[in-house]
């Protein structure tokens, strides 16, 4: 079985905190309100550059709105954004893009008028426009924003053609679409690691349909598991015949159909169920139908991770987890339980993406 080293993502810090403050006895609450915590967070990106450097057609392209469109940004030749304007990325309201006004006009004539007045630290991350080459200012507003400890990419949004872009017609085949999960996926390189993990999670799969976005989504479910087994063996309830072990099945159903939403396994019967090989098809089924399953099985499969050897290694990492009435064992089944059937699911979830990837070639 596992090694210590087999541990991911395990930040035991905070618990550590937790527990001497509050003792164990409301421990879960601790782990329930972490494993939600993703939901909330809001990301800011300052799409800032050069006056003129067609930021605000940007945003207009990758929301799919005409420059005369209600509700479009306004575009025009001279000096156009006036104050910094809010708009919600188009399938994600948790991405605000900032429409900043351009540098080197006469109402933010210099780097430092510019930074206050646009409240420069207040974004997240940085999107700068650069016209058809570099300028002094894209320069400065760099090492401003590499100074306040941000990160920023360069954007050249006029040689993208975003004009072709948008006149090409809505479809899977849509260029703007990939364009599209490329910026996201530059997006969350550019943020700070809580905030990229919990975008990660609320970003929807089907959008971005891409083994790199798959393996981005399965990184940051791992990164939950230990919080999951460490809350199933504070709220266990459920004890499993013929091992002295009880762990929470609910919670551990909850997580399996999150995994199942998370990467994109279609429901059985669904047109894009419809579409898999029979083999793959066979497979999401197998694993989604421990989700109506009967609960005897699940506990029984469950049950076959609990290890002696791994409990130990759980209470040296996780000190709390030997003090909690059913413990390490609920921990450890749970964990592996989990980690094997993640494993299984993105086998799954890669062969749906290489079949989808399929069929649109057949189109
Ligand atoms: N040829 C071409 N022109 C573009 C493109 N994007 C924007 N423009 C034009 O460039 C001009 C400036 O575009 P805006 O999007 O208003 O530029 P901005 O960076 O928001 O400018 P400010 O709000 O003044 O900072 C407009 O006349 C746009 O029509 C592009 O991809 N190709
Ligand atoms: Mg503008």
């Amino acid at each position: 079985m596992a090694s210590i080293n087999d541990w991911t993502g395990i930040k035991t810090e905070e618990v550590k905190e937790y527990v001497e403050q509050n003792g164990v006895a409301n421990i879960d609450e601790f782990f329930k309100k972490k494993l939600k915590s993703w939901q909330d967070v809001e990301v800011n990106i300052g799409i800032t550059g050069d006056t003129g450097a067609g930021k605000s057609s940007y945003i207009n392209a990758i929301r799919g709105f005409e420059d005369d469109d209600e509700g479009a940004a306004e575009v025009g030749v001279k000096e156009t954004t006036k104050k910094p304007t809010c708009y919600d990325h188009p399938t994600n309201p948790k991405i605000k893009f900032w429409d900043l006004p351009g540098i080197g006009t006469p109402n933010y004539p210099d780097l430092e008028t510019y930074c206050k007045e646009v409240k420069l630290e207040t974004y997240d991350a940085f999107l700068i426009f650069t016209s058809n080459r570099f300028t002094a200012n894209d320069q400065q507003l760099a090492k401003k924003i590499r100074s306040i400890d941000k990160r920023f990419f360069f954007i050249r949004a006029k040689l993208m053609t975003m004009f072709a872009l948008r006149s090409v017609k809505r479809s899977n085949h849509d260029p703007a679409k990939w364009e599209f999960a490329k910026l996201t996926q530059a997006i969350l390189d550019a943020l700070p690691t809580y905030q990229r993990e919990s975008l990660t999670l609320s970003l929807d799969i089907l959008t971005s349909l891409s083994p790199q976005f798959l393996q981005r989504k399965v990184q940051v479910l791992k990164t939950r598991m230990w919080m999951v087994a460490s809350l199933s063996a504070a709220a266990a309830v459920v004890p499993i015949p013929g091992v002295s072990i009880a762990v929470d099945l609910g919670l551990i159903m909850n997580e399996i159909s999150f995994y199942k939403s998370q990467l994109g396994l279609p429901d059985e019967g669904s047109p894009r169920f419809a579409m898999l090989s029979v083999s793959t098809q066979v497979e999401v089924k197998a694993l989604c139908s421990i989700l109506a399953g009967s609960v005897s099985k699940l506990v029984m499969l469950i049950a076959a991770y609990a290890s002696e050897q791994a409990a130990e290694e759980v209470i040296r990492l996780i000190p709390f987890v030997g003090s909690l009435v059913s413990g390490a064992m609920s921990f450890v089944s749970t964990f592996f339980f989990l980690k094997h059937y993640l494993k299984r699911m993105e086998k799954a979830a890669e062969l749906v993406i290489k079949e989808a990837f399929q069929n649109l070639q057949i189109d």
